[in-house]
């Protein structure tokens, strides 16, 4: 199964588009965890593709191209990702991509792992304006809220969320997560958020623990 995992990382890597759709069901064929197939295969070649791009080995349209292989391949593993069975209340969650963000694929799988695990997930899309969020959040009646970013330069489009809710009196409704590859938990403590985390798990532990379950 590590091959798989492996191969998954490297066609992302490669910006394999046509061959990832058949790697992904040979691996779910031959048994291969779906949660294993995008987190430490598909996640990881995306995460490494970023490194480079930083570095200035690669450009924009590899970027692209290596994104659109990442969501081909979550597209196929992300269906037979398990639900968890387990009846409890339901728990909603809005979430979504910051304002002038349109990076989606880490709020994606955070929806996924919080959706497998019997949250009900609102999601928004990217590019968000807060008041879209607080109002939607309002108006689905959500738990929680949680944000993503993954640009230094849109961070700061969680800090007017947090204060615009703040000043709305809606923060003893509703608990607010952030999260994104820049997000630290000092940033997180610095806008006053209830939480982050740097993985869809840990968002899930996260969530959890803000709605009163045993994670
Ligand atoms: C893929 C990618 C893209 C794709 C996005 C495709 C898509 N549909 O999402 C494309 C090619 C479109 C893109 C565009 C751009 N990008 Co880009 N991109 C990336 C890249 C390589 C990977 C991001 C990613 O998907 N990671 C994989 C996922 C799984 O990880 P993640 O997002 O961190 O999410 C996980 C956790 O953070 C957490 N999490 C995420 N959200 C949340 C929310 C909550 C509530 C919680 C609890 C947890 C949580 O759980 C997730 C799952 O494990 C990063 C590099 C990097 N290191 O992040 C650059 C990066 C973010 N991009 C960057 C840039 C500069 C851009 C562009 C401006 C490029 C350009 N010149 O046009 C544009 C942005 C346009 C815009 N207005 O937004 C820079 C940002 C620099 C900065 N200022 O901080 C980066 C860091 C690359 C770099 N090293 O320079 N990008």
């Amino acid at each position: 199964m590590a091959d798989y995992v492996a191969r998954l990382k490297q066609a992302v890597i490669d910006y394999d588009m046509e061959g990832v759709e058949k790697l992904a069901r040979e691996a779910l064929d031959q048994g291969l965890d779906p949660l294993d197939g995008i987190e430490k295969g598909l996640a990881a070649g995306i995460r490494e593709v970023g490194q480079r791009f930083g570095a200035g080995d690669l450009f924009l349209p590899e970027l692209v191209m290596a994104a659109e292989t990442m969501r081909t391949g979550v597209a196929v593993l992300e269906p037979h990702v398990k639900k968890d069975g387990r009846a409890r209340v339901v728990h909603r969650v809005v979430l979504a991509t910051v304002q002038d963000d349109i990076h989606e694929i880490g709020k994606n799988l955070v929806a996924t792992m919080l959706t497998a695990n019997g949250f009900e997930v609102v999601d928004l899309g990217v590019n968000q304006p807060g008041d879209s969020i607080l109002q939607k959040a309002q108006e689905v009646g959500a738990e929680l809220v949680g944000v993503s970013a993954l640009m230094t330069t849109s961070m700061p489009r969680m800090k007017e969320l947090l204060s615009s809710a703040e000043s709305k009196g809606d923060r003893s409704r509703r608990k607010y997560i952030v999260g994104g590859a820049p997000v630290t938990d000092q940033y997180a403590k610095e806008i006053r958020a209830d939480g982050t985390a740097g993985d869809a798990s840990g968002a899930v532990v996260l969530a959890r623990n803000l709605v009163g379950e045993r994670a």
